[in-house]
């Protein structure tokens, strides 16, 4: 059976099912578990020196994790500079926050090309290679350029901004060009698809062949919308643990109020944390003094805290935070629990299932799988209601979420009091519908579908000079 090998910047710890950060880890996971696999990236540990880099293999059943250290400097330049002070600002539509350095994109070439380095030895001749996410951009024309003719695909899992936001990134053109040298480009939604056609035809002098394919200086690519998704299961199961029901029940009789709207999402900019709370602020304004209608409970794990944006953001949100409990709070009652700090999973899930309200309101997301696990948390005898972001790629698929634009205070603060007073048959119906959504775009069926029309696109006949060379690795 042809092996799958994925690279990304990250590999995931895989511990017991469940147990890791997002539905995308746990599927790739399970995929690999079940018909082996090689999964290679950064172990997240920093060595002072490029010699002492060396790779370390494990094995998990049928999948090997093969990972290595970065340098410092890597660190510095390729993940924290380029990577996260460029790239994902950029695509997240924020050029104010883009901090552009001639190391930090030398940093991002040189750590692709060592990737390449440490991986091409290892590859196989009938490997399917999957590579994920900004941080490895140019690694298909690295693999290229080591004589790998295998079958590359790349997915992106942030946006893809029009033509005028991204060229105002030094070096993008260039960029954008290695991505020519994979067989498939994998996008979360249409929009972002749409995106990078225009980029090829209008920046780079391309072709748009058709809305799935684009040609350039004799290269043809294959373009795709895949839209990440969790695994639904697993996620019902954790939301429905009795334990975790309990525990909820025991702090709710303490409360001074049963209504609960949730946000988990990593500290980030793009996340519209600062809007949210504005918008909260706004719901409590909305009702009479003493009314106690809802409290807002904002998982905000730490994310990149290396980052002068992210320190900014977090002090904006722990003073707003105070203000908003300042004006509202009561003996019996704090109004916004603002937890700074990584949530176990299971817990995550419980109070998701625990909340009237999903508020998933970012500026601009890829997809948003927190929209997701909302959803699938639910009990669909009595479910919450998900109020979702216009600019979250989830809302391509999930119309029947109370869509908002999250820099409409007072649009958020009115869906908010929609959800509030929305009967019981309404919320029911809306959930049915988002259910079967989410159950077909799952992660099983985003990687399978991903493979597929990856192991459809052409293969080494294309290149036989590629082909000799990677015989001779
Ligand atoms: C990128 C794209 C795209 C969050 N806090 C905790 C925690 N989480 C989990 C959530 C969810 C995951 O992290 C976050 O996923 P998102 O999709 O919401 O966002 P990004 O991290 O920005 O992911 C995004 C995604 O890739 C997949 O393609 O959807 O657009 O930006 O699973 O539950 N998990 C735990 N503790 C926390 O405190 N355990």
């Amino acid at each position: 059976m042809t092996r799958l090998v994925v690279v990304s910047n990250r590999v995931s710890d895989p511990g017991p099912k469940g147990s890791a950060a997002g539905g995308l880890a746990v599927c790739l996971l399970d995929a690999m578990r079940d018909r082996g696999g090689l999964w290679f990236g950064w172990n997240g540990d920093l060595v002072a020196e490029e010699s002492e880099i060396a790779i370390s293999c494990t094995k998990h059943g049928r999948c090997t994790l093969m990972t290595a250290p970065l340098t410092e400097r890597d660190y510095r330049e390729f993940y924290l500079g380029f990577s996260n002070e460029v790239l994902w600002p950029i695509h997240h539509y924020r050029l104010d926050l883009a901090r552009f350095t001639l190391e930090a994109g030398e940093g991002y070439r040189r750590v692709n090309a060592r990737f390449a380095d440490l991986l091409t030895p290892h590859l196989r001749r009938s490997d399917l290679i999957w590579v994920h996410d900004y941080h490895l951009i140019p690694l298909g024309a690295d693999l290229r350029a080591r004589g790998v003719g295998n079958q590359i695909g790349f997915f992106l899992h942030i946006p893809f901004p029009p033509p005028d936001i991204l060229t105002a990134a030094p070096e993008y053109e260039r960029l954008a060009l290695t991505l020519l040298d994979y067989d498939l480009v994998g996008f979360q939604t249409a929009s972002d698809q749409a995106n990078f056609s225009r980029f090829v035809s209008e920046v780079l002098g391309g072709e748009i062949v058709a809305p799935d394919s684009v040609r350039l200086e004799g290269k043809f690519l294959k373009t795709g919308v895949f839209p990440a998704g969790i695994d639904v299961d697993s996620f019902v199961a954790m939301a429905e643990d009795p334990e975790g029901a309990n525990k909820i029940r025991q702090y709710e009789r303490h409360g001074a109020t049963r209504l609960y709207a949730i946000g988990v999402d990593r500290l980030d900019y793009s996340k519209g944390l600062p809007e949210k709370f504005l918008a909260f602020r706004r719901l409590l304004d909305s009702y009479p003094e003493n009314d106690k209608p809802m409290t807002l409970i904002q998982v905000a794990s730490p994310t990149r805290d290396d980052l002068q944006a992210y320190v900014d953001i977090r002090h904006e949100l722990e003073a707003l935070s105070g203000k908003v409990n300042g004006k509202f709070g009561d003996f019996d009652w704090t109004p916004l629990r603002y937890i700074h700090r990584s949530v176990p999973r299971e817990t995550i899930a419980v109070h998701y299932r625990a909340s009237r309200i999903g508020l998933v309101t970012p500026l601009r997301d890829g997809m948003n799988l927190v929209a997701k696990e909302y959803v699938a948390a639910q009990d669909e005898a009595d479910p919450g209601v998900l109020i979702l972001s216009r600019f979250a790629g989830a809302a391509e698929d999930l119309q029947e979420a109370l869509i908002v634009n999250p820099y409409d205070i007072d649009e958020v603060a009115h869906a908010m009091r929609r959800a509030i007073e929305m009967r019981k048959e309404e919320r029911i119906e809306r959930h049915r519908m988002l259910m079967k959504r989410i159950r077909q775009h799952d992660a099983c069926n985003w990687m399978v579908s991903f493979l597929r029309a990856l192991r459809s696109c052409r293969g080494m006949e294309d290149r036989p000079d590629q082909e000799k060379q990677l015989r001779e690795i």
